[in-house]
């Protein structure tokens, strides 16, 4: 049977209700897949029950595991230092928005500390009326808040500036994971100590060996600033900063301190080691530019990655992540020429604000060099940049902060390579 005739008899039989448009683009789409996976699959056409083993399964367990033949992983950037270092989410293996937690990426200046949650504190002073101290099931009982959020490293995608082709988009782009996290707002514990009159940022202190200490201003702190002990339905991993973290969304990852210990409300930005030595963004004219703090729009197409290898022409999705630390994605563009004419590729509701938006487009390729891009746009109207215009406004001397559109190209024997155009 032709994939084409399953598609439209599953419909059928399942009794789904289409609305026009969206049936019109279903009829498309079966044929587009008819006729270039048909091809693919003659002997579908007298396949009979398949066949297979009836032996008892595995039993149940109290912890799950993924497949034994599944084998995403993250990738260490750094192995000779594995304390001062960090791992990749493998993107381009991945289904949908959330990452799984196991495959958040990681960025550890000093290694993971264990810490035991029944003797870990959070103790918020300085410029308030009544200095606190809680504990972690202190600040599980207060008023707690769910949102997915994505969190990126500052230095995603930094070997771009330097025009190095990354083998494929973990490589490249993995800095960047999404997950659900609960935890209290950081404003409910400032509330509750009372902020005196010239607080205006609050430094945040991790309890890892490094200390790693960031300034945030108050405003964002009383916006929508966690202390997270949550992550994806469960407790934080580790990695993750358990037992507590702070979580600033849509900011560089940097200043969502993990293992939080302290918070400081002060007057000033503190200048900190990790805020002055690393983080700031060297710009054409010789300046450092401080407090770059929320991520641009940025998008990359994960699916398919350099690195891997198209089957043969026909039909393929193409796939991808967006997002932007500004608020929802509102568009994203798919160029299958190199940048010459763009499509609105179809966004996975509900795209929230400040999360991993899933894009895709259908696309029949027909065996050619092709230059696969793609472009987001968030509800602010920021326009994700070319990497020229990039270049063209910061210089090439940053590290961080490097949101440009990327370039795959497709070659007709199917191989994917990272390209700058
Ligand atoms: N205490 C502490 N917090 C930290 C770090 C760290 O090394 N120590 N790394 C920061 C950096 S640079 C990033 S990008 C994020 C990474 O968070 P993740 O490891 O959960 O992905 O945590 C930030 N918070
Ligand atoms: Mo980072």
């Amino acid at each position: 049977m032709r994939l084409s005739s399953l598609v439209s008899f599953g419909s059928k039989r399942n009794g789904l209700q289409r609305s026009g448009a969206s049936r019109r683009r279903f009829l498309q789409l079966g044929g587009a897949i008819g006729g270039a996976l048909a091809a693919l699959r003659p002997g579908t056409a007298h396949a009979q029950a398949p066949a297979g083993g009836r032996t008892l399964g595995a039993p149940v367990r109290p912890y799950g595991e993924r497949s034994s033949y599944e084998k995403a992983a993250r990738l260490t950037r750094n192995p000779r230092h594995p304390q001062a270092s960090s791992t990749l989410t493998p993107l381009h293996e991945l289904h949908g928005s959330i990452t799984p937690s196991s495959l958040h990426f990681e960025r550890h200046h000093a290694g993971v500390p264990d810490i035991d949650p029944a003797t870990h504190e959070l103790t918020v002073h300085g410029l308030v009326d009544r200095p606190l101290v809680f504990t972690v099931d202190e600040l599980k009982r207060l008023p707690s808040v769910s949102r997915v959020y994505f969190l990126e490293c500052s230095g995603n995608s930094g070997t771009a500036w330097r025009g190095v082709a990354e083998s494929d988009a973990q490589r490249g782009h993995g800095l960047t994971s999404c997950s659900e996290w609960t935890g209290v707002p950081l404003a409910v514990l400032l509330r509750e100590a009372g902020l005196q009159p010239d607080a205006a940022w609050v430094v945040a202190e991790g309890a890892d060996a490094g200390r790693m200490a960031r300034s945030l201003p108050l405003e964002k702190a009383l916006s929508d600033t966690l202390v997270a002990y949550g992550q994806n339905g469960e407790a934080l991993r580790p990695e993750q900063g358990y037992p507590v973290r702070l979580f600033v969304p849509g900011w560089e990852g940097n200043i969502s301190v993990k293992w939080l210990r302290r918070l400081h409300v002060v007057d000033r930005p503190y200048m900190t080691r990790d805020e002055t030595s690393k983080y700031t963004d060297l710009m054409p004219d010789g300046r450092a530019r401080q407090f770059t703090f929320v991520m641009e729009a940025k998008s990359v197409i994960t699916q398919p990655s350099p690195g891997r290898r198209l089957p043969g022409p026909g039909f393929h999705e193409i796939r991808g992540l967006a997002w932007s630390g500004r608020g929802k994605i509102a568009r994203v563009e798919v160029s299958t020429d190199g940048g010459r004419t763009w499509q609105t590729a179809r966004l996975q509701e509900p795209p929230g604000p400040l999360a991993h938006t899933r894009f895709c487009l259908d696309w029949v390729w027909r065996g050619d060099e092709a230059v696969l891009q793609s472009r987001c746009v968030d509800e602010t109207g920021y326009v994700q940049p070319s990497r020229a215009a990039l270049i063209e406004a910061r210089g090439r001397n940053s590290n961080y902060h490097n949101n440009g559109i990327q370039s795959w190209k497709v070659q007709p024997d199917g191989s994917v390579a990272h390209v700058e155009v």
